[in-house]
């Protein structure tokens, strides 16, 4: 890999839009990752944020996500991460803590970025994820990790700042490469 690329990876469990958002990102199809076997696929899309040229390498567990052996591969050497949750799901949220906790085990401090999915179902339902709820949750990790976690929501399928976790996390790379 470049010194220039950045590998990203994308976590949370099952069902939560991990990869609506990477398709969207990339602007089309990912599959075909190099490494089928581990249950990844892997997508590259290079990009500029504020003048600045970067190189991303995002892998995204594709349908294995409960498989704890795959998850040590997934997570060597990155750079970054979106952590997702889907705000209709309760039990996505409660889980971030777990995988937080498995991420930076294995990858040391890295900017991380804290995703609500799916506020369009907030109409249909009574009980759902709340704004406060996921905004607690990224304070509780910032004061945990030492991490400063910025908290998005989002709706992937309405294009609802779909884009925002990427390029947080680009500025939050590039950032630290300058300093
Ligand atoms: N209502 C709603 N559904 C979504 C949203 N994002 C993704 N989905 C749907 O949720 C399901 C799981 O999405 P997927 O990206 O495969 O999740 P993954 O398992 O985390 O990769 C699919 O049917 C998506 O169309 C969203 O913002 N709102
Ligand atoms: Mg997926």
């Amino acid at each position: 890999m470049p010194a220039s690329t950045s590998k990203i990876v994308m976590c949370g469990d099952y069902g939560v839009g991990k990869t609506t958002f990477v398709k969207l990102f990339l602007g089309g199809e990912i599959g075909g990752g190099y490494k089928p076997t581990i249950g990844v696929d892997i997508g590259r899309k290079i990009f500029d944020i504020d003048r600045n040229r970067i190189t991303f390498q995002i892998w995204d567990l594709s349908g294995q996500e409960s498989f704890h052996s795959i998850r040590k591969q997934f997570y060597s050497r990155t750079d970054g991460a979106i952590l997702i949750f889907d705000v209709s799901r309760r039990t996505t949220y409660q889980n971030i803590t777990r995988w937080t906790e498995e991420l930076l085990e294995e990858t040391g401090k890295i900017p991380i970025v804290l995703v609500g999915n799916k506020i369009d179902l907030r109409d249909e339902l009574t009980e759902f994820v709340t704004t406060e709820e996921g905004e607690l949750l990224s304070k509780v990790i910032s004061s945990q990790t030492g991490i400063k976690t910025p908290f998005v929501e989002a709706s992937a399928i309405k294009q609802q700042k779909n884009l925002e976790p990427f390029t947080m996390l680009g500025k939050t790379i590039l950032e630290q490469k300058e300093s």
